[in-house]
């Protein structure tokens, strides 16, 4: 597929799966950070799964602390598919967020929008989320509802690996819909046979939901890296997002910064 058809993909159904992205060598710096990151964890990461039930591991912005994400973002193609995919002329990095379910974690990620776990404003907000593992539906798949990201609406954000509403957040449009109540209402899109090297770049305000772990031996390493474009804001929330930063930006304002440094211009 081109790549000029893969952004009209990214900009109608608000995701994408852009298959053999990353080389092996790519791939496994991944992997080897990976490992060092859940060896050492941060101040930022947490542990969903309950004592026994497998490992619901995240954490973010690995590449502060860990050389191998640096150099997977400095080296791969990830920024040029990124900027492509959303048609920007520039990328800033503000997050970079690992997600390990370990076999027999039976904790889903509930469906929600990425938007309000986020401090920034925009429609060039992209995911581009990259497993380590080859993903099956039973070590994990993860779903869309097909152009959610033009509903206009912004959900209640949930407890990722929880489920419960963050009560203190803004309600915005009130939880999301119960996809899986009434699945015949939705166009549903569902990755279930993905490879390492393989990515999903996903938009912000789409509907997603990745599936348990429920194998009994396949690891599913993913990291989730986040691009804010040219029409992205600064936009502080009254209340704690997925990760707490506290930036020196003016609402409103660009996210140039040193903590969301731009990494890509269009060449
Ligand atoms: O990997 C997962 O389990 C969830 C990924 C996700 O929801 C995200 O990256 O926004």
């Amino acid at each position: 597929m081109t790549s000029e058809r893969l952004s009209q993909n990214w900009l109608d159904d608000g995701f994408v799966a852009v298959r053999g992205a990353f080389s092996e060598d790519m791939m496994e710096l991944l992997r080897v950070g990976t490992e060092k990151a859940m060896s050492e964890p941060s101040e930022t990461s947490k542990e969903y799964a309950e004592e026994g039930k497998g490992r619901f591991f995240t954490d973010h912005h690995m590449h502060r602390r860990i050389p191998e994400f640096k150099k997977f973002l400095d080296d791969s193609t990830v920024k040029d598919l990124g900027g492509h995919l959303m048609r920007s002329k520039k990328l800033n990095l503000f997050d970079e967020h690992l997600l390990v379910k370990e076999p027999g974690t039976e904790n889903p990620s509930y469906w929600h929008q990425d938007l309000p776990y986020y401090e920034i404003a925009g429609t060039q907000i992209i995911s581009m989320w990259i497993p380590m593992d080859p993903t099956s539906p039973e070590s994990g798949s993860i779903s869309f509802v097909r152009g959610s990201h033009r509903w206009g609406k912004v959900f209640q954000p949930i407890r990722i690996g929880l489920g419960d509403l963050v009560e203190e957040a803004e309600t915005f449009d009130g939880p999301a819909p119960d996809i899986e109540a009434e699945p015949e209402k939705y166009d549903i899109v569902t990755f279930d046979d993905l490879e390492p090297g393989d990515c999903l770049a996903f938009q912000a305000a789409v509907l997603h939901y990745a599936s348990p772990n429920v194998s009994t031996g396949t690891r599913r390493r993913a990291v989730s890296i986040r691009f804010a474009g040219d029409d992205v804001t600064w936009q502080p929330r009254p209340y704690i997002p997925s990760v707490t930063d506290s930036p020196d930006l003016v609402a409103g304002g660009p996210l140039d910064s040193d903590q969301y440094p731009v990494v890509w211009t269009e060449a």
